[in-house]
């Protein structure tokens, strides 16, 4: 799909993402959704907000899940976008070691240049950057492109396209690395995307790529990452097509734990497939993960996490608790709305991300105040959004759970930690 087409708001996909294909049967539908990093200052509250249907389907033809709905980008990411990837050290210790396997696996030195698009705050260049190695960051919201020059990441403030890959190249530039982590599936036009950045590799590059995987999702009954930014839901089936149309190899597949559990894939220009890749194809396809099939009972499961999550809530509630809930996060937004948690169940929401507090949750609008506000408070329970960084935020909530506090972890299922 050509983003210049999008003077919409929004579109309704009608044939596949990737292969265009007309055979897309959709498995799961939530009705209209706000938007889910779309946080509400205080003169928006009196304001209705934009939502849009949320829908998710299978393509029989080339296996991807995806969206139906396409909101404009620039809606979703271009202005007052709030996620900085700085504020998880539990991300931040994770890109560093990534740069750093590729600078040793790679030998890369000064006269190298890694690329990455959706740069966000510079969290994984400034590794490159520190090692002398040249950079440059390509994302389109100014807020974490101005703060990741702060730290050093020279950043066009754009979003990447297949054009913009061409311009590069005339300019000379070649990247002995592209990484592109968790923007994948946020792109609209994906087949321009990865043909740019076959255009942007130089021969003996390698686009390390980050996507959340979409086997946990069902397995583990994350259907709170589904929101209008993520446009496709990656199988390495599908992957693996979506390359090849392009004239780039899936060689090498890595499983993370990261986001729910997602793939780190090595894509190449030349054929040199490994083992991880051809065993992952053999292991999909014999769990049916290529198939509609896998996907028909998804729904289901979610309307059960669903409806056990409010029946929790609201039993505790009801004895006279009171519950918060961590981390404004994009996901965090997905289940407040579709489970139906508003101000009457959860007094207020916390988070370290400084961009957010003294804002509202779209939707539901619960407010959102600094990490500090729970030993202010010392709620009962605190109902975990940001249930990827459970570790970490446990650990840093020590205090709040010595004084009594417990936490509610929503999924696979509901249940209090
Ligand atoms: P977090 C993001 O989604 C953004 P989100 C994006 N949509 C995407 O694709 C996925 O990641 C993969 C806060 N926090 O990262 C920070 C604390 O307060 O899980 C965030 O606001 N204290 C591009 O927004 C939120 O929680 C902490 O200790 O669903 C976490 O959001 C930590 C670790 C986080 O993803
Ligand atoms: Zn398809």
């Amino acid at each position: 799909m050509d983003m210049m087409c999008l003077d919409a708001k929004s579109v309704t996909e009608r044939a596949c993402r990737s292969c265009g294909g007309s055979g897309i049967e959709t498995f799961l539908e939530f009705g209209k959704t706000p938007l889910a990093d779309r946080l509400l200052t205080s003169s928006d509250i009196s304001e209705p907000e934009p939502i849009f249907p949320l829908r998710v389907a299978f393509c029989k033809d080339c296996s991807l899940v995806q969206i139906t709905e396409t909101v404009n980008p620039i809606i979703l990411f271009a202005d007052s976008y709030p996620y900085y990837s700085s504020f998880s050290p539990a991300l931040l210790k994770h890109s560093r070691a990534n740069a750093l396997d590729l600078i040793n696996r790679r030998g890369l030195g000064p006269e190298s240049l890694v690329i990455e698009l959706a740069s966000n705050d510079g969290y994984l260049l400034k590794n490159y950057v520190e090692a002398g190695i040249r950079v440059l960051g390509i994302d389109p919201a100014d807020g974490p492109a101005a703060a990741a020059e702060r730290v050093g990441v020279p950043t066009r403030c754009a979003f990447f396209t297949r054009d913009l890959a061409e311009t590069l190249r005339a300019q000379g530039m070649r990247a002995d690395i592209v990484h592109a982590n968790n923007v994948l599936a946020h792109v609209a036009d994906t087949n321009g995307f990865v043909a740019g950045i076959a255009r942007l590799l130089k021969d003996d590059g390698v686009a390390v790529i980050e996507a959340p995987y979409v086997e946990p999702l069902i397995e583990h009954c994350e259907f709170d990452t589904i929101y209008h930014e993520h446009l496709c839901y990656f199988s390495v089936t599908a992957l693996d097509k979506l390359f090849r149309r392009h004239g780039l190899y899936l060689n090498e597949v890595k499983h993370l734990s990261i986001h729910g559990g997602s793939l780190r894939l090595y894509v190449e220009t030349r054929e040199n497939v490994g083992a991880t890749v051809q065993e992952q194809l053999a292991r999909e396809a014999s769990r049916g993960i290529d198939a509609i099939g896998y996907f028909r009972d998804f729904s289901t499961k979610v309307d059960a996490l669903k409806r056990d999550l409010s029946t929790l809530l609201g039993r505790l509630k009801s004895q006279g608790a009171t519950i918060a809930a961590y981390g404004a996060a994009a996901k965090g937004a997905t289940l407040i709305n579709t489970v139906g948690i508003g101000c009457d169940l959860v007094d207020f929401v916390v988070d370290r991300n400084v961009h957010k507090h003294n804002k509202y949750m779209p939707g539901q609008r619960l407010p959102i105040r600094s990490t500090e506000a729970l030993l202010e408070v010392q709620p009962d329970y605190v109902l975990l959004l940001a249930w990827n960084f459970v570790d970490e935020i446990l650990d840093q909530q020590a205090e709040y759970r010595a004084r009594g506090g417990k936490f509610i972890l929503p999924v696979p299922t509901p249940r209090i930690i």
